[in-house]
């Protein structure tokens, strides 16, 4: 419907500026869209809100006219959660940029919830701390889409996911309310904690404004390796042997041989090591000084390895490992499934999945990294069509399940995996969100259809 002939766009022009309501096709089209193509959905309309209180008033506006809202961030979420699904506004955060000097002694920065995780990062940097969330999407990915995902990234296993670096967060609820907890108190027992609640909430219990968030401190000596290993399972021992001997290390990133063909392919880049593997551990450690000998005396001298305590040679390395995502991407639309195992699990997992694909799905190509350190496998299948994906989706989840894993494991449930939720949540967790959503949102305004199937 042209622009002049929606009330809403009217209304919420009012609001933010008719420069910041977008209802042009083309205009709209990159918000419509996600970042693998898969999902896409027309929106009624995109509006751009430059604080709180005009999200609050957006919110509201859009309740009154009962049309659903989808809070969105960078759009690099993989599940589809982040864009309409058909007649949806969607509210972005973009605007909402700003981040603020860090608090010293606190060791805390606050930022509104459209900063980039490389603002945050650069910010905390300047001023002599470390924001520990890292991820391969930092230079478009928010706060506000990090802490509604629960985002992990690579080195999680250390410091914790986004969930652990929350102190405070403010945010509109359905009904236009401002919760805000920004105080940066460490200890404030008050009753629920609203701002963990909205975390991982994927924009189904309020919209995320801005946040408060925790500094930590890393050594100046950083050093990274590149390790060619036979099997899932020596790395998971790998893993087990440098997390007690080795204090500082933050990252263990696996990937096998078929996908780092895929890379190279892709980005141009030489055989890191003299002779092939079938899977390979990328592993970084920091301290304040020495980290190259702690690394490579926990390593030992047999360890087939490449090693990097310059930037340039780590950013070289990391590359085999980040770019597997833009890789997959450029070449088909993948069935991405974000899965964690107990590491307990974790090669048993991937040998039966070799099985099963193998077995049924002879068409598929599969392409498997992760972040081993979490037991969290990211599974690409491509090749397949539309009824098979589904088949291959519903047996490659029941696997995880029969593993003690979980379907969602950093990436969320959006409206990828919202069928099988039951795999991993018991009916009586799912009646339980159900409820807290119904007392938060109960006329469905923000994000419906995610999490739940629609109309739950
Ligand atoms: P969006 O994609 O815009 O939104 C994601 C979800 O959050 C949607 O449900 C949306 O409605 C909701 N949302 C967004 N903003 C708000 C808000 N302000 N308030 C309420 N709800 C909101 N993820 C990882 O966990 N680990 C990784 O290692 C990782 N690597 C990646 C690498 C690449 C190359 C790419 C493209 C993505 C990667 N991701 C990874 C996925 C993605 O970056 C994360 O899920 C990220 O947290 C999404 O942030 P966003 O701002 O893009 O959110
Ligand atoms: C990663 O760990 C990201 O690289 C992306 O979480 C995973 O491509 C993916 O599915
Ligand atoms: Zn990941």
């Amino acid at each position: 419907m042209p622009a002049h002939d929606d009330p809403l766009a009217g209304a919420l022009a009012a609001i933010v500026g008719a420069p910041h309501v977008l209802t042009d096709p083309e205009v709209k089209a990159t918000y419509e869209v996600d970042w693998t193509s898969r999902y896409r959905g027309e929106s009624r309309l995109v509006v751009r809100p430059a604080g709180t209180a005009e999200v609050a008033a957006v919110v509201r506006e859009c309740a009154a006219a009962g049309v659903p809202i989808v809070a969105q961030g960078g759009n690099t979420g993989f599940v589809g959660g982040g864009v309409p699904r058909g007649g949806e506004v969607v509210l972005s955060l973009a605007r909402m940029d700003d981040v603020e000097p860090p608090d010293q002694a606190a060791a805390q920065i606050a930022a509104g919830a459209g900063a980039t995780l490389a603002a945050v990062q650069d910010a905390a940097r300047r001023a002599g701390h470390f924001f520990s969330i890292d991820l391969g999407a930092r230079d478009s990915a928010t706060i506000g889409g990090l802490l509604a995902t629960n985002a992990g990234g690579t080195r999680a296993f250390r410091y914790g996911m986004a969930r652990a670096h929350v102190v405070g967060i403010e945010a509109v609820l359905a009904n236009g309310a401002v919760v805000s907890r920004m105080a940066g108190l460490p200890k404030d027992n008050t009753g629920y904690d609203l701002a963990q609640l909205l975390v991982g909430s994927e924009g189904t219990l309020g919209v995320i404004t801005r946040a408060r968030l925790a500094l930590t401190s890393r050594g100046g000596s950083v050093a990274t390796a590149l390790v060619g290993i036979e099997s899932t399972a020596e790395a998971v021992e790998l893993f087990a042997r440098l997390r007690r001997d080795l204090p500082g290390l933050d990252a263990a990133e696996l990937f096998y041989a078929n996908g780092l063909e895929l890379v190279r392919a892709h980005a141009g880049l030489p055989a890191p090591l003299a002779r092939a593997f079938p899977a390979y551990l990328l592993l970084e450690c920091s301290a304040v000084a020495g980290a190259q000998d702690d690394l490579v005396a926990a390593l030992g001298a047999d360890a087939d390895a490449v090693l990097a305590d310059d930037s340039t040679t780590r950013q070289r390395l990391w590359r085999y490992r980040e770019s597997h995502t833009e890789a997959v991407s450029a070449r088909w639309i993948p069935l991405k499934l974000d899965v964690a195992l107990p590491l307990s699990r974790l090669a048993a997992f991937v040998d039966e999945l070799t099985a099963f694909a193998r077995a049924e799905l002879p068409a598929a190509q599969v392409f498997v990294y992760g972040h081993a350190g979490d037991g969290n496998l990211h599974v690409q299948l491509v090749g397949l069509d539309a009824a098979a994906e589904r088949d291959a989706m519903a047996a490659v989840l029941a696997l995880v399940a029969r593993n003690g894993g979980s379907i969602g494991a950093e990436h969320g449930v959006g409206v990828a995996k919202r069928d099988w939720l039951h795999l991993t949540r018991a009916p009586g967790d799912v009646a339980a969100m159900q409820a807290v959503k119904r007392a938060l949102d109960p006329e469905g305004v923000l994000n419906p259809g995610v999490l739940f199937p629609d109309g739950t």
